[in-house]
């Protein structure tokens, strides 16, 4: 078994929720924040057997848009690809589909 962690855009948090729902799929969401933006994101937690990771990532990758972010002008803002570098300017970045993490799983145990 494998736990996935997919941090997805709150926008199509709800969606894919209940599509990984109406797919057999347990989900755990938690809303969060990202370190950069400092907005809003959605982290979903799936436990999956490891032969329905394929399945689980399709659905993700089918329903999460990347979408285009202009961050405001900021001492905390880097210019992208240059760390170190403070943009005076607003910066756009491309956000999501999803940043999955895919980790072992130990034991899974109900009680
Ligand atoms: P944020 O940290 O708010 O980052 C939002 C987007 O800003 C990122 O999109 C990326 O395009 C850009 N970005 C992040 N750090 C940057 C930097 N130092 N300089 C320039 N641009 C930067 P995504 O890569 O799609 O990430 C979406 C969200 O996924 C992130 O929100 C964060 O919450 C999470 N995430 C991404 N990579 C992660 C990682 N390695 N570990 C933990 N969480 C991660």
């Amino acid at each position: 078994m494998k736990l996935i962690i997919a941090i997805v855009q709150d926008e199509d948090a709800s969606k894919v929720a209940s599509t990984l729902m109406e797919n057999g799929f347990s989900v755990t969401k938690l809303a969060t924040t990202g370190g950069f933006l400092r907005a809003g994101n959605t982290t979903l937690l799936l436990g999956v057997n490891d032969d329905k990771i394929e399945t689980v990532m399709g659905l993700i990758e089918k329903v999460c848009k990347s979408r285009k972010q202009v961050v405001s002008a900021s001492t905390t803002t880097t210019v992208p690809g240059t760390p170190g570098v403070y943009s005076p300017f607003p910066v756009e970045v491309v956000v999501g589909g999803a940043t999955i993490f895919i980790m072992n799983v130990d034991q899974f145990v109900r009680i």
